[in-house]
């Protein structure tokens, strides 16, 4: 058996809870500096602000709400101030987060309320709406629904609660703070480190959206790793939080790591690129985090022209394939603008809390393209289908053991069972190359995920949906490569109730495809929308067990013209 090593040496994990981790050096940095900044309005958290609040909020969790400890709390919010926070009272309190994609609707809101048990639900302002319905059609009852839900939103970061919400009588935020802290009252057992403190929601490999159960000593690991891997600096850097705090990527890099190592993070509560970049030049950002498009905004739009972006001195792109031509065009517009930065790329997912691999800043340029070195504390082999090690060199599915494995999926242990090898290699789908310097490219997907711009969409969610619609007969969904080739885009090929022959022209099909396509959108999230198209078939191409095989309709696509 071939095992990789990293060339990084491996430490020992905190077996401490992620609050003592995240708090470790708390009293060695300048307790007075910026934690969290919001972009838009400047308003700040400093490092202080953060730890009272979270020890406050916590014991508001825990003896105002009565949450108790190993309950799971939903967090449904974009970015924001009060984010962190939240997060950093749920991990002291001894509570669980699952945080939310806030595109969902209220069905697939429902699938990660009902799946994760969560009962607290922490939510901003603009999507009470979503939660109510939700919760109303989860069978609660209006005082019920008042009881469980929390408004998100700090007075400092509202001019006011909106009208609506106030007058609703609904918990805020605020009413949870400032009654006791969780310090004073019941010290930490530090006893947590192997108890789940995440649910972020993944497909896996196959099927429907699971509960991943991050561990502590995951998070621990990632952040240590990170620092090695991705070091920044106390009082030189400032890092732009753009990506979606609710995904891992933007969980472990955005929300924890800065805060861990002394550095501010400016809040982006979405992606508008000349805030974006004004963000940069007015706070002197010196690392931003991204995902491809975010870097093709950089490169074709000439709004980033009117900013000084100078200050960055690092951008790091994941979630997705980064082509080579895009992180070189990028380069060259930087240096065009008079700014330099070293344009390196991360490799993780869900399950792997999330870095398995990490392009070194010094590499950025050699290896445009590849996602770089092993982590520290992970060890990967390459496989082929039936187990047997590639040979050197060649393409094989990435294994990965270590410190960043997650412990499985929430009730699902045949999931968890296929997921992750009796001997703890969990098996991530992705093929990988490794070069001869110990640097990794993925070169092919073998697991049915689609990535839309580095958004998980599972196609097992969107074939249950389109099953419900009166004229499908059957659906099979994989993701095809954008025109421009920047991200995947979901396609459906659709067999109608009625057969194949029932809609002989090609009008008719096509016709059946755009009805099909709108009638989705909004019943799912926009990230899930058919921007691949829908096509008529007059089969699914299956296993004799019924499954989907997907490499055939890929087959298919690429013989066929786009609708
Ligand atoms: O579960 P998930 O949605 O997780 C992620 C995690 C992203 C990152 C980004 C930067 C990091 O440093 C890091 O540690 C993690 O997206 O989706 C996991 C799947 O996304 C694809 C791959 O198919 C994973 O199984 N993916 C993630 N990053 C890359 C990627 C990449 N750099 N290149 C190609 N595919």
């Amino acid at each position: 058996m071939t095992i990789y090593t990293p060339t990084y040496s491996s430490f020992p994990i905190p077996s401490t809870n992620l609050y003592t981790q995240l708090f470790r050096d708390h009293d060695k940095f300048d307790t007075a500096s910026p934690a969290f900044i919001d972009n838009a309005s400047g308003v700040t958290l400093t490092r202080k602000d953060v730890k009272d609040m979270t020890l406050s909020l916590a014991f508001g969790m825990r003896r105002v709400l009565g949450a108790k400890r190993g309950d799971v709390v939903m967090v449904f919010s974009p970015n924001s101030l009060s984010w962190p926070v939240v997060a950093f009272s749920i991990f002291a309190a001894g509570l669980c987060m699952t945080p939310a994609n806030t595109a969902y609707t209220p069905s697939e809101l429902a699938h990660q309320l009902k799946d994760s048990g969560a009962y607290y639900i922490f939510v901003h302002p603009a999507l009470l709406p979503v939660v109510v319905e939700t919760l109303t059609h989860l069978g609660a009852s209006p005082a019920e629904i008042k009881k469980r839900v929390v408004i998100m939103a700090l007075k400092r970061e509202v001019e006011a609660p909106t009208a609506e919400v106030d007058a609703g009588g609904w918990i805020q935020l605020e009413a949870l703070l400032n009654k006791g802290s969780l310090e004073r009252e019941e010290p930490f057992d530090g006893a947590q480190a192997e108890e789940t403190v995440t649910l972020c929601y993944s497909s896996g490999t196959t099927g429907l959206s699971k509960g991943v159960m991050t561990m502590h000593r995951n998070l621990n690991s990632q952040i240590l790793a990170t620092c090695l891997s991705f070091p920044l600096y106390a009082k030189k850097d400032a890092v732009i939080g753009v990506l979606p705090f609710y995904h891992i990527y933007g969980l472990a890099l955005l929300v924890l790591f800065p805060f861990s190592v002394g550095v501010p993070l400016v809040i982006c509560p979405r992606f508008d690129l000349a805030l974006f970049c004004s963000g940069i030049q007015k706070y002197k950002i010196t690392a931003a985090l991204v995902v491809p498009p975010i870097m093709l905004a950089l490169i074709n739009s000439p709004i980033p022209l009117k900013y000084d972006l100078s200050s960055l001195r690092i951008i790091m792109s994941g979630g997705a394939p980064l082509a080579k031509a895009l992180g070189i065009n990028l380069d060259k517009r930087l240096q065009s603008m008079g700014a330099k930065a070293d344009i390196i790329q991360g490799y993780g997912l869900t399950e792997t809390s999330p870095g398995v691999t990490m392009l070194r800043a010094e590499q950025a340029m050699s290896k445009m393209g590849s996602v770089g070195e092993l982590a520290p504390n992970m060890v990967v082999r390459l496989v082929d289908d039936d187990g047997v090690d590639a040979k050197p060199g060649e393409p094989g599915e990435l294994w990965v053991r270590g410190a960043n494995v997650m412990k499985g999926y929430l009730n699902n242990p045949t999931a968890t069972a296929d997921a992750i090898t009796p001997d703890g290699w969990f098996k991530t789908g992705d093929i990988a190359i490794r070069d001869d310097d110990g640097c990794f490219a993925i070169v092919d997907r073998k697991k049915e995920l689609i990535k839309y711009k580095a958004f998980q969409v599972p196609p097992a969610d969107l074939e249950a949906v389109l099953l419900m619609h009166p004229e499908v007969g059957d659906v099979g969904v994989i993701g095809i490569e954008s025109e421009d080739r920047t991200t995947e885009l979901p396609r459906a090929y659709i067999v109608p109730k009625s057969g194949y022959s029932s809609l002989p022209t090609q009008g008719e099909r096509e016709k059946f495809a755009l009805e099909i396509q709108k009638w989705i959108e909004g019943k799912v999230a926009r990230h899930k929308y058919l921007r691949g198209g829908v096509v008529v078939i007059e089969a699914i191409p299956k296993s004799a067990a019924g499954k989907i095989l997907r490499r055939q309709l890929r087959d298919l696509a690429k013989e066929e013209v786009r609708l």
